[in-house]
Formats: C-alpha cells, sequence, structure tokens
C-alpha cells in the first residue's frame, strides 16, 4: 500500500513516523514555539534528522481551554515554515480546520492535510479535493475548548468508525482518490480514559480496513492518567503506545519524541522482519 502525498507517494511497508513541530502558543506538551519560526526550523529539522518520515505542523493548540487562533495567525504562523520546510524534500503535513487555511498551505507546498475536525467544516473538502495532498481524517466529539467535558458514546468503537467511514466516503465522493487518504479515532479528542482505552483495543480491526491509520498518542493525557505522570514525563509510556499502535497495525505514528520511537520501532521491525 502507497500513500499519496502531495509531491511523495509514501510507500507504507513499515509503519511511518511523524514528527510533531507546534507553532502554537499553548501546547499541552509545552512544545510550542507560536511565532518564533527561526526555532520551530530547528526544531522541525532535529525532528527530520531524529528519523521523522513526514513532519506535522499546526499553529492552534487543541488542549481544552486553549485559544482560539484567526486563520491570519495560523497562516503568519505556518507560511515562513513552509517556505523554510519544503525545500528539503521532506513529506510536510499541517494540522488545520480551517478551510482557507488549508487552500494556502496547500498553494504553499504542503503534502498533507491533518484534520481534527474530519473535514466537516463547510469548504474543507473543498479545499483539498482538487490537489493531490494526503488527508487525515480524524475523530473528534464536540470542539476543542469543552470536548472534554463530558464525552458520551453509546458504543464509542461502532461511532468513531461510522465517522470515518463516511467522512471517508464523502471525500471519494468530491474526487480525492483512495490512497491519499488516512484514517484517525482522534486519541483524547472527545474522549474519556475508557473511551480511548476501548478505541485502542478496537485498533486492528479499524487497521484491517481500507485505508490505512494514524495513531496520536503522543504524551497525552490518557497516559498521565495510566501512569501519574506530568507531561513531560511520558516518554516511556508514549514509545511503549506507538509501538503497541505499530503492533496493532497503524500506519502512521504522530509523535513528539521521534528518536526515541524510531528506536522502538527498529527493534519490532527486526523481530518481525522474515529472515532476520
Ligand atoms: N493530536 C493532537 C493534534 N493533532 N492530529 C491527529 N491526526 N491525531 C492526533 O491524535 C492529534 C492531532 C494533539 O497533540 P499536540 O499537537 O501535541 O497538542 P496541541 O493540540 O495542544 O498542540
Amino acid at each position: 500500500m502507497v500513500l499519496q502525498c502531495g509531491r511523495f507517494q509514501l510507500p507504507l511497508t513499515r509503519p511511518l513516523v511523524m514528527g510533531i513541530v507546534n507553532l502554537t502558543a499553548d501546547s499541552f506538551s509545552g512544545d510550542g514555539l507560536a511565532r518564533d519560526t527561526e526555532r520551530a526550523v530547528a526544531h522541525a529539522r532535529a525532528q527530520w534528522e531524529a528519523g521523522a518520515d513526514l513532519l506535522d505542523i499546526g499553529a492552534e493548540s487543541t488542549r481544552p481551554g486553549a485559544a482560539v487562533v484567526s486563520a491570519r495567525e495560523e497562516l503568519d504562523r505556518l507560511l515562513p515554515l513552509l517556505e523554510a520546510v519544503v525545500p528539503w524534500g521532506v513529506p510536510v503535513s499541517v494540522d488545520t480546520y480551517k478551510p482557507e487555511v488549508m487552500a494556502a498551505v496547500v498553494a504553499a507546498g504542503a503534502d498533507m492535510i491533518n484534520d481534527i475536525a474530519g473535514f466537516t467544516h463547510p469548504g474543507a473538502i473543498a479545499a483539498v479535493a482538487e490537489s493531490q495532498c494526503g488527508l487525515c481524517v480524524m475523530h473528534m466529539q464536540g470542539q476543542p475548548g469543552s470536548m472534554q467535558a463530558d464525552p458520551r458514546y453509546q458504543n464509542v468503537v461502532a461511532e468513531v468508525g461510522a465517522f470515518l467511514a463516511e467522512q471517508g466516503s464523502r471525500l471519494l465522493a468530491a474526487g480525492v482518490s483512495p490512497n491519499r487518504l488516512c484514517l484517525d479515532p482522534g486519541f483524547g479528542f472527545g474522549k474519556t480514559l475508557d473511551h480511548n482505552l476501548d478505541l485502542f483495543r478496537s485498533l486492528p480491526e479499524l487497521c484491517r480496513q481500507d485505508f490505512p491509520v494514524l495513531v496520536g498518542v503522543s504524551r497525552k493525557s490518557m497516559l498521565g492518567a495510566l501512569t501519574g505522570r506530568p507531561v513531560g514525563d511520558r516518554l516511556a509510556a508514549s514509545v511503549a503506545a506507538a509501538l503497541l499502535a505499530a503492533q496493532a497495525g497503524a500506519a502512521i505514528l504522530r509523535v513528539h519524541d521521534v528518536a526515541a520511537t524510531r528506536d522502538a520501532l527498529t527493534l519490532w521491525q527486526a523481530i518481525h522482519t522474515q529472515g532476520n
């Protein structure tokens, strides 16, 4: 299987590592760089050199209570970084749910659009349909500001699966070719710890379906709830979670700690590759 991702066709023969670059002022993980382009470029370079297969740049934090950023401010943060990073020849994803931001970053050379709202905002599908960008469709219940207040599902696995299938169908109906899509259950986005664990347990089933699956659990509060550790001290749990997601069949792992994740995956692949 290959993921069409802008200028790239990414073979999915092993799990890919997506390195996070946060141009936010208030990310939960504390790594946000807001408008500090120089440090953001250095961080992007470090993520790439640590072995990231693709970079994911975001300029609005989704942490409950984080400030909503205007499209203009989002672009003022994103475009200088894109201008620096696109020529490196690394696939660049942009984490945004705003159609006007999508259109502008696609024009600026972004290879993938990662939408936490799953392309549900009016105009989002039209903004990306005619490009060659990879598209990550993520599930979220509610809005970032209030999503963790009281998330409820009858059956979280069925409901998340149905949403992803429906948005996938909408994108295909708009002319998007299937090899541009990947799906993400959206860990921590309007989900309790039990919802997250149910979804994690169901990953093998989701990963057996038609589209590659992206998993983002790096440093998230579900890991804090389980280990009792603060956000800066969740490396071991994050790497373990990434490895378990890979084992379950995830195609892309969205992580803050690229080098550690790569090491773990290298070991996992060596054990799982026949003939080694
Ligand atoms: N998680 C975050 C942001 N974007 N995109 C996808 N596809 N999947 C995820 O799980 C996901 C995501 C939240 O993490 P982070 O970017 O580190 O934090 P913040 O939103 O506070 O900047």
